[in-house]
């Protein structure tokens, strides 16, 4: 099956053979353009699946040769595989040209697009604006990072597409082709793929290239957009609204979510809990009303939408004790977003549950939060003793060489009105196959040690 893609006169290059490879195969396929693989694996997971598929199509599998590339027109690279890899630089060099899913998609997409990115509350404003589309009646395609392939929504029956991107799909893109864009926030992630938060910043913001309407979180000054006056601009954010921006308002001795001078809904009624979550519900309404979506079905939506698993959900409570999956929780910024939502003023009432790999994150962020709302922080994964040795001082510390024996002491040492937080602040991939088995393990033992 080795085959040398140089001698081929096929000009297109898959690299990746995971969700967008295939969805690239099935686009360029189902508009009869032909096609090579390329995956550094040597037995990608998915490989039965693309042989039984596209049997006729060459692949190349295992490590890239630096000259792989160099005999194609273009290539289109999974977001998983970094820009830095010597095959892609030399194909970049010899002018071959380098495309995303992004572009292929926003080619073709036909009706408007929403595009959103940031550190954290992706998925949870992609979906709650998906949702706001539907209860408007409106056809929309909902998807991107947060799990369908973008080119797989593609319908010519949509009317709005709602689409979450990562900071790896927005490296190739150039232009978002009059997009409304949203730039929920900024904090590290992902530094094991970048040389610094500057360079992360710089693949965030480049989903403003292009777009009619940007919209960013005015709490955050890195989710500033550098733009031309020309390009509408709204924002979000805890505070006081401008005119035509929303945020908070006090009313009636209580929060009011508010567009302008105008308060829109109480706080209370929005059903995803949190301040986080708070901010997430303004920007899905910036968003929402750019797109010209109707106010009163928006606001309906949040009276219902309920979040996704894995984020800040509820599992149990047994013995009033409360315990939290927050698997979802991959980055620092997350985890100190969930001990701000559920850590009580007055005392240490949460016991964290963390670790995992770290990315080359920095954990001093934790401290304080932690010093403030933890009275012990259960640690487990490769890189517990890193964070151990991080938070030191900050709490009681332990660590654990399973997840299952983390909470089984987090369940010993938690008392009445305590809260059980698994937020792992760490990528999952050292112990399990993603954040959602991560939660799922963490429900079946809590359901075990708190029947
Ligand atoms: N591969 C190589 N060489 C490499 C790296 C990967 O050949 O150097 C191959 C792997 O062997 C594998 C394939 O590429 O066969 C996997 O491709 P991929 O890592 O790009 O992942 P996909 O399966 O295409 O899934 C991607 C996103 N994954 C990543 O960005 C890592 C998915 O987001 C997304 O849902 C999907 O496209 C559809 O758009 C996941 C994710 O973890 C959920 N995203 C990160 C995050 O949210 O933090 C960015
Ligand atoms: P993403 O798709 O960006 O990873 P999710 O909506 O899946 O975002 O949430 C990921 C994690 O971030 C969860 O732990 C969630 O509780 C937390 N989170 C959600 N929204 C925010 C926010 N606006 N600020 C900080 N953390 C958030």
């Amino acid at each position: 099956m080795m085959t040398d893609l140089i001698a081929t006169n096929r000009n297109t290059a898959i690299v990746g053979m995971g969700a967008t490879g295939l969805s690239a195969a099935r686009f360029l396929s189902s508009i009869g353009k032909s096609f090579v693989f390329a995956d550094s694996r040597t037995e990608p997971p998915r490989l039965h699946e693309v042989r039984e598929q596209y049997p006729d199509v060459s692949m190349v599998l295992g490590p890239f040769t630096e000259d792989l590339l160099l005999g194609f027109d273009r290539v289109v690279v999974s977001p998983g595989v970094s820009l830095e890899e010597p095959a892609l630089v030399a194909a970049r060099e010899r002018g071959v040209k380098l495309i995303g899913d992004v572009e292929l998609f926003l080619e073709q997409a036909a009706a408007p697009v929403i595009v959103i990115t940031g550190s954290n509350g992706k998925s949870t404003v992609t979906t709650l604006l998906g949702k706001m589309a539907e209860a408007c009646g409106l056809s929309v395609g909902v998807g991107g990072n947060l799990g369908t392939p973008m080119l797989d929504l593609l319908d010519e029956g949509h009317q709005l597409y709602v689409i979450e991107l990562s900071s790896f799909q927005l490296e190739l893109v150039t232009d978002t082709r009059g997009a409304i864009a949203g730039l929920l926030n900024i904090s590290p992630d992902h530094m094991d793929r970048y040389a610094g938060l500057q360079q992360y910043h710089a693949a965030k913001h480049r989903i403003f290239l292009g777009a009619s309407t940007v919209i960013n979180n005015r709490q955050d000054p890195l989710t500033n957009p550098l733009l031309s006056t020309s390009v509408k601009q709204s924002s979000f954010g805890l505070n006081k609204p401008d005119l035509g921006s929303f945020g908070l308002l006090d009313e009636d001795g209580q929060q009011w979510l508010a567009c302008g001078l105008e308060p829109l809904m109480p706080v209370a009624d929005v059903a995803i809990k949190g301040t986080h979550n708070t901010a997430n519900a303004l920007a899905a309404l910036a968003l929402g009303q750019a797109a010209g979506l109707d106010m009163t079905a928006m606001l309906e939506t949040l009276k219902t939408y309920k979040g996704l698993v894995h984020r800040c959900e509820h599992v149990a409570t047994v013995n009033q004790v409360m315990y939290i999956d927050d698997s979802k929780g991959t980055n620092v910024g997350a985890t100190v977003a969930a001990l701000n939502g559920f850590g009580e003023k007055d005392r240490a009432n949460l016991i964290l549950i963390a670790g995992g790999q770290g990315k080359g994150q920095d954990f001093s962020k934790l401290k304080k939060p932690v010093a403030q709302f933890v009275k012990l922080v259960a640690l487990y994964g490769e890189d517990a003793a890193k964070i151990a040795s991080e938070l030191q001082g900050s709490s009681e510390i332990e660590q654990f060489d399973s997840l299952e024996n983390a909470v089984a002491k987090a369940a010993a040492s938690a008392q009445s009105g305590d809260i059980v937080l698994l937020s792992p602040a760490c990528a999952s991939f050292d112990m399990f196959s993603g954040f959602e088995q991560r939660g799922q393990r963490f429900q079946s033992a809590v359901k075990a040690v708190a029947p």
